[in-house]
């Protein structure tokens, strides 16, 4: 039997698995992360290693909002987890950041605790888009089962803004330092709408003082995050225990690329993270628009077109060629110029850089992985690019091509009787068993309100265009309609 990755196993590693270099027993606790996901330790944690050779103070407190398995996983390993970088080379990096990990809901008290605390200066978030609870206008979603709770018993919170707010109701009683928190998931302002999430509900729970405070104390900055971080999968655990001659139960792999750009304005005290290679930017808006619409609208049409293929990872659709140029025009001939041009970003080079990552042999990444949660993902990644067409005049024909993949997808997945993943799996399933040729089923998803943004709903253009593209998807000309957009 093979021992487990832990403190006392660190001294076996072989040669060539980088490791903590600084005394873990020398750090403390200032960051609280709340998600501490695949995504959160393959990315922020990785910066925040690299942080703690310089400063012992930035241990990383994980908080799971609900879910015990990474705490129970990396428990008895004492947080120590691998991080694989997946690319020509592949490396293989023990990352010792996280110092404490915390399920919420059975230890809430040392939750506040942890917020409250005034060695914390930093709280960092990945809760995946649906984490923050928002109504389609990006405003805190107060018909939410979640944010009813939080706003009636603040006390024992059930969404991770309702934890933040309690938090900071306790940091304000302690007097405590102000304090930074940083939205890490792919959402356009994530860390404005997460701030005026936070103070709306300090106000709709009666607590005004406290909305004032979070104003002048708490910063909200914004963020954009990248690196493409495929599931856990056994192929991953057995390479790393083949390398490290140890067991490591929950080890994360990404791609080598990784970029973390954030607004600058952190509170005073907060960690120096351009010291360990974040992008600190006056308007994080340019770069946030441009990954999200073109990687992550990418990622969401192979996705969706990719699986009506049937292809199961994004490095081979990307070798279909039909497909592969289709999402080259997507991108340089709709998505870029619905863009604001920043001195910062050459478009043309990001767009060939980010085709490559997607052909990254040396990494698995699953178009079902990718494909969860169409309904939250759609908003930011293509509706908003489309709005944009549609206001400028430009043609919107093959943006909704991926729309009708999403919606053939939803209604393949429940047809087959598959769980569809998706906070709205119950409405998309009603409309999915919907009757009607294609522009019945297009007009009873538009009508649902569900994903739709209310300019996009009231579009003869999107709806004749969708509804097009799915009667082409239905009769199964894929790839002849990828060929002629
Ligand atoms: C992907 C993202 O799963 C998804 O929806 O598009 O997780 C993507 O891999 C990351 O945003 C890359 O930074």
């Amino acid at each position: 039997m093979r021992a487990r990755l832990s403190e006392n196993t660190l001294s076996s590693l072989p040669a060539g698995v980088e490791r903590p270099a600084y005394d873990r027993k020398a750090t403390s606790i200032g960051i609280v992360h709340i998600g501490p996901g695949a995504f959160h330790r393959a990315h922020q944690a990785a910066y925040f290693d690299a942080l703690l050779h310089r400063d012992p103070r930035w241990g990383i407190c994980a908080v799971s909002p609900n879910n015990p398995g990474v705490r129970d996983a990396l428990t008895p390993q004492d947080g120590l987890y691998t991080l694989v970088t997946l690319d020509k080379e592949v490396g293989f990096r023990v990352i010792g950041a996280i110092g404490e990990i915390l399920v919420a809901p059975e230890t809430p008290a040392q939750v506040f605790a942890r917020l409250a605390a005034s060695e914390t200066a930093l709280v960092t978030l990945t809760v995946t888009e649906k984490g923050y609870r928002l109504a389609a206008d990006g405003s805190l979603d107060f018909r939410h089962p979640d944010i009813e709770r939080d706003r009636a018993t603040p006390a024992v919170p059930a969404s991770a803004v309702g934890w933040l707010v309690e938090g900071l109701r306790r940091r304000r009683a302690q007097g405590c330092a102000p304090l930074s928190v940083l939205s890490c998931d792919n959402l356009p302002g994530n860390g404005h709408k997460l701030g005026a999430a936070v103070l709306a509900l300090a106000r709709a729970q009666g607590d005004a003082a406290l909305a004032d405070w979070i104003a002048e104390a708490v910063a909200f900055p914004s963020s954009m995050v990248d690196s493409i971080t495929p599931a856990t999968d056994d192929a991953l655990c057995n390479l790393v225990a083949g390398k490290l001659g140890l067991d490591d139960a929950w080890p994360v792999q990404r791609e080598h690329f990784t970029q973390w750009v954030v607004e600058d304005r952190l509170k005073p005290g907060a960690p120096d993270l351009a010291a360990c290679g974040v992008q600190l930017t006056k308007d994080v808006g340019p770069f946030e628009q441009a990954k999200l619409r073109l990687l992550n609208a990418a990622h969401s049409s192979l996705a969706y077109i990719g699986a009506l293929m049937g292809f199961e990872t994004v490095a081979e659709a990307m070798a279909e060629p039909g497909l592969a140029r289709f999402i080259e025009r997507l991108l340089r001939e709709d998505v870029a110029p619905s863009l604001k041009p920043s001195a910062d970003l050459d478009l043309s080079a990001y767009i060939t850089a980010i085709l490559d990552r997607f052909r990254n042999p040396a990494i698995r990444h699953r178009l079902s992985q990718i494909a969860v949660d169409g309904s939250q993902k759609l908003p930011v990644r293509l509706f908003a690019t489309i709005e944009r067409a549609l206001a400028d005049g430009r043609p919107i024909g093959r943006l909704c091509i991926p729309i009708a993949a999403w919606i053939a997808f939803v209604v393949q997945e429940t047809r087959a009787g598959g769980a569809l993943v998706d906070p709205l799996a119950d409405t998309l399933a009603v409309l999915a068993r919907a009757p009607g040729d294609a522009d019945a089923v297009v007009g009873g998803f538009l009508a649902s309100g569900s994903a739709f943004p209310s300019r996009i709903a009231a579009s003869p253009i999107f709806r004749a265009a969708t509804a097009s593209a799915l009667a082409g998807l239905s009769a199964g000309e894929l790839r002849a309609l990828l060929e002629r957009s």
